[in-house]
């Protein structure tokens, strides 16, 4: 990744903008403005510096625009443009956070084994990155402050160059302040397909499902924490289901038609148990793209950063709807109007395997059952507010008690555990 520090006019006054209203008036008037500045530079949490919650400054922001899908050749360059943006859900208008002017960002499609170079230009009032969250990029291209790069200033623009060993559904991100600036709209798929255009089946239809939620109360949008995370780990809950940035998403098809969803949870912290009453789900792939066995299920749970690819297919006419089937509710998330007769082979096909991922685990077989060379101890500390920039993924709570000492080693005759005291959890 490569940050380029010069400023293009366009991005320069939303960060003058930023530190101007980062420091009020009343504040600049008890000391002489230099050291005010400074003051609120190293203590951005103090009243004086600014309220205790934010949200996206929209003066003058476009409202959002519909998602663009991108197709990108190989050895293609894309600029990704991180901007406020407003946008109406519910009828409640919000102040939200865009790539490219849309919630979610664009659908970059691109195929196994090529490489892009994605300019990124930061027009947000925060420090931020864009991390590729399942893709096998460079360590230093994939967006994670204090690993491969630092975060990118307002107003910076940076590089990522990404290549796409495998195929699958995997996502985006930023890896600074995870539970405001994703939960507000920075989040968006890259879709990367299979080199073997037979790798799946052929279906009628293959659709992109991006969930999400956001938090609105009383008619009102919730703001966020304005210098740290007021929520631990990765954010909060929201209480309205988003799929592809809207409540519902509508589909049609034809009877006995086979379909293809890409299910990605863009969610802060919330788990989504699908279902699609009646039919079972096809679970054909899973963050990693195909699995090695195809299997049936009545209900997928996905956990927040998770993929799974389904096949659905539609026995008969009538209205299908797939839900977020929860033991707290339950909440349509796409509905399919399907119509026509049904066609005279309408079987199901037989469930698939795919001998590459197994012989890439009969490999493994024999290192999962030697014994051990070595024992490895993590040891994670969680530092108070703001641990969200740091976090891994996931749905652990952060612990209230300090961690116990490491383990000893399991037998005498291995080596010393290895502690790692800033381990920076993170995620594949
Ligand atoms: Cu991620």
């Amino acid at each position: 990744m490569t940050i380029l520090p010069n400023l293009p006019a366009r991005l320069a006054l939303p960060a003058a903008l930023a530190l101007a209203l980062a420091v009020p008036l009343a504040a600049v008037a008890a000391m002489p403005e230099p050291m005010a500045a400074m003051h609120c530079e190293h203590h951005p949490e103090l009243p004086a510096c600014g309220p205790a919650k934010t949200l996206p400054d929209t003066t003058n922001a476009p409202a959002a625009s519909a998602p663009a899908v991108v197709e990108l050749a190989d050895g293609a360059f894309y600029v990704m443009r991180a901007a406020p943006v407003t946008k109406t859900i519910n009828g409640t208008p919000l102040r939200l956070f865009a790539y490219n002017g849309s919630v979610p960002g664009p659908l970059l499609k691109v195929r196994q084994g090529t490489q892009v170079t994605i300019g990124f230009e930061n027009a947000i009032d925060q420090p931020s990155t864009i991390h590729w969250h399942g893709l096998r990029v460079d360590y230093r291209e994939d967006g994670t402050p204090g690993i491969g790069q630092p975060a990118i200033p307002p107003g910076s623009r940076a590089f990522y160059r990404l290549r796409f060993p495998d195929e699958g559904m995997y996502w985006y991100h930023p890896h600074v302040r995870e539970d405001y600036q994703q939960d507000a709209g920075l989040y968006g798929n890259v879709w990367v397909l299979p080199a073997d255009s037979a790798a799946y089946a052929p279906v009628a239809q293959e659709i992109p499902l991006l969930l999400d939620d956001i938090l609105i109360e009383n008619g009102a949008q919730v703001p966020w924490g304005r210098v740290h995370a007021d929520y631990a780990i990765m954010g909060r809950y929201g209480n309205v289901r988003l799929v592809n940035g809207e409540t519902a998403q509508q589909f049609t098809a034809k009877t006995g038609d086979r379909v293809r969803l890409y299910l990605t949870n863009a969610a802060n912290v919330r788990n989504f148990r699908l279902k699609l009453p009646g039919q079972k789900l096809r679970v054909v792939g899973s963050d990693g793209g195909r699995t090695e066995r195809e299997t049936l299920v009545d209900t997928l749970l996905l956990g927040p950063s998770e993929r799974a690819i389904v096949e659905i297919q539609f026995p008969r006419a009538g209205s299908f709807a797939l839900y977020d089937d929860t033991p707290a509710d339950r909440v349509k998330l796409a509905s399919f109007e399907v119509s026509g007769d049904a066609p005279a082979d309408a079987a199901d096909p037989a469930l698939r395997d795919n001998p590459l991922m197994s012989s890439d685990l009969e490999r493994l077989q024999a290192a999962v059952a030697a014994e051990p060379k070595f024992q490895l101890t993590m040891d994670v500390r969680f530092g108070g507010p703001g641990g969200g920039a740091h976090a891994g993924h996931g749905t652990a709570a952060a612990p209230s008690t300090p961690p116990p000492a490491p383990a000893a080693p399991a037998a005498p005759s291995l080596p010393k555990p290895i502690t790692l005291p800033d381990p920076h959890a993170g995620h594949g």
